[in-house]
C-alpha cells in the first residue's frame, strides 16, 4: 500500500467523471483564476461531479455496493456547465449549471435512495451539481463567463478519495454504463 494512504482509509463516492476535453477546458480556466484566488488546483484527470458521498465503507461490503450500482440501469445524463462560482463557506471555486437536467436529479435521487435503503447512507441529500476546480481559495473577485461545456454522461463512476499531505487524491474504482 502507498505509505501516504496507509494512515487514512479510503472514502468512497459516486460521481460523473468529466470527458477529457471538458476537463482540459475547465482546468485551463481555473489556472487563469488561481493567480487571484490562491488555493490548490484540482488535477485535470480527477475533475468530477459528485452524486453521492459515502465516506468510509467496510471493504467487505464492496460487492454489495457494486451490485446496487449495477442494478440501477438508468439513462445517460446530459450535463451542461455554464458558470463559474465561489463558495465562501468551503473556499472552493467551482463550475456549475443554472438548472440540473431532470436525468441528473433522477440519477442522484435513485442512487441515494438505494444507498439509504441498503444502509450505506443515513439520508438522502439534495445535490447541487458542481465540479470543484480550486480548493482553499480566497475570494477571486468577479469570475469570467464560462462558455457552456456540454456532454452526455454515459457512465456512473464509483471512486475513492484519500487525503495526503498534498491534498486529496481521487481515483475511479468501477464504472457502470448509463443507457
Ligand atoms: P466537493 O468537491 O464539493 O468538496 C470526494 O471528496 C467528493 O465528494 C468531492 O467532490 C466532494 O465535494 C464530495 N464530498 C466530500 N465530502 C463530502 C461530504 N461530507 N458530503 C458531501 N459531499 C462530500
Amino acid at each position: 500500500m502507498n505509505p501516504e494512504t496507509a494512515a487514512s482509509p479510503a472514502r468512497l463516492f459516486f460521481a460523473l467523471w468529466l470527458p477529457q476535453t471538458v476537463a482540459r477546458q475547465l482546468h485551463t480556466r481555473a489556472g487563469g483564476i488561481v493567480g487571484r484566488s490562491g488555493g490548490r488546483l484540482a488535477r485535470e484527470e480527477s475533475l468530477h461531479l459528485t452524486l453521492a458521498f459515502l465516506g468510509e465503507v467496510d471493504e467487505r461490503r464492496l460487492p454489495e455496493l457494486q451490485r446496487l450500482a449495477a442494478d440501477l440501469r438508468l439513462p445517460r445524463v446530459p450535463v451542461r456547465l455554464d458558470r463559474l462560482g465561489f463558495w465562501k463557506h468551503n473556499h472552493i471555486v467551482w463550475a456549475g449549471c443554472g438548472e440540473a437536467a431532470p436525468e441528473l436529479t433522477t440519477l442522484a435521487g435513485e442512487l441515494q435512495r438505494a444507498l439509504v435503503a441498503a444502509g450505506f447512507l443515513d439520508a438522502e441529500r439534495a445535490v447541487t451539481p458542481h465540479v470543484t476546480l480550486l480548493r482553499k481559495a480566497a475570494h477571486p473577485g468577479e469570475l469570467p463567463a464560462l462558455p457552456a461545456q456540454e456532454w452526455s454522461a454515459g457512465e456512473l463512476v464509483l471512486a475513492r478519495t484519500w487525503r495526503t499531505d498534498r491534498g486529496s487524491t481521487y481515483e475511479p474504482m468501477a464504472r457502470w454504463p448509463l443507457q
